[in-house]
């Protein structure tokens, strides 16, 4: 792919319908199919409701971006892919319930609990995780010991080392000064983990060497704290209609914040800085990364 050629948008639609028909084939909507008799249907419906509200599938889009960018092919990435979206999913249904968030809408539908109710949601999201780790280790076509290695990625970056454990972080500095180092250590272990992670996959996955992974590593550390700060300012000036959920939650939990540490024109300053040091991190790269660049640059730009 040659540089300047690359439609951003274009891309994040062709990788989202992938991943989209991939997650149906492992959720198939077995009501439609006359499949019924599964006495977990009702689990599956909720887990369906939350799996298909219209996330932008960031996390898998840039598994792939990173397998395809370092000379991968084929479908191999996909179940990896898609235990990254069943986990981030899993992740958003229980940050939304009542002893949590207490969210009623996401993506401008109701949550998950909301729908299904509590024990469900919690149930949906368990089985998320649960699967997650099922599919990315089921009839793989990769290298055992490749497999190996990106599930104990994977789960280090989304337990007590990483999303999890920054989400306990960010709950108990509810209502609490917090210095900008505990801010950067919620961001970058409850959202950056995962997402850098995502990136590693698909190098891992590649085959990719020591030098690259150091280098995709490093962008996708910087992506994603620039993608939690984007969330901040998000939620004090983003658009309810966008986002699909009202905004201004941070301010009424009184929540540790980049803008509320910061102030607003800082924390954009730093999103954008941040953003422009994972492009640099890939500069020894070639036009293959140019996928990697536009989603760094959209995840800036994004308003939802
Ligand atoms: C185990 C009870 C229990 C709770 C776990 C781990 C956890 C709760 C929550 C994770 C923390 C979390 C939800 C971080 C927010 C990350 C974030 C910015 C989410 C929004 O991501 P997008 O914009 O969402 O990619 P879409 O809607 O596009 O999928």
């Amino acid at each position: 792919m040659a540089t300047g050629t690359l439609n951003i948008q274009h891309y994040l639609k062709e990788k989202k319908e992938i991943v989209d028909r991939a997650l149906e084939e492992y959720f198939p909507d077995l009501e439609a199919s006359s499949q019924g008799g599964d006495y977990s249907l009702s689990l599956r419906r909720a887990i369906r409701h939350s799996l298909f509200s219209g996330g932008k599938r960031i996390r898998p889009i840039l598994s792939i971006a990173a397998f395809e960018a370092i000379g991968g092919r084929g479908n191999c990435i996909l179940p990896f892919a898609c235990g990254l979206e069943m986990i981030h999913t899993y992740s958003l249904i229980h940050d939304d319930l009542p002893a949590i968030d207490n969210d009623d809408y996401r993506r401008g539908k109701p949550t998950c609990h909301k729908a299904f109710g509590e024990a469900l949601a919690i149930l949906a999201g368990d089985g998320l995780l649960t699967e997650a780790f099922r599919l990315m280790t089921q009839n793989s076509s990769a290298d055992p010991k490749t497999v190996l290695n990106i599930v104990h990625e994977i789960a280090w970056a989304s337990g007590i080392s990483g999303m999890v454990g920054g989400q306990v972080v960010d709950i108990e500095s509810e209502g609490k000064e917090v210095s900008l180092p505990v801010l950067e250590y919620i961001h970058t272990h409850k959202t950056g983990a995962l997402i850098a992670t995502s990136v590693r996959t698909g190098v891992i996955l590649g085959g990719g060497d020591a030098e690259t992974l150091q280098a995709f590593t490093r962008f996708g550390e910087q992506i994603g704290l620039a993608f939690q700060i984007v969330d901040d300012i998000l939620n004090v000036e983003g658009k309810a209609e966008l986002l699909g959920k009202s905004t201004g939650s941070d301010v009424f939990k009184n929540k540790a914040t980049y803008p509320s540490l910061l102030g607003m024109e800082e924390s954009k300053k730093r999103a954008l800085s941040l953003m422009e040091s994972a492009i640099q991190s890939l500069h020894s790269f070639g036009p293959e990364v140019e996928p990697l660049k536009g989603i760094a640059r959209f995840i800036i730009l994004r308003e939802s």
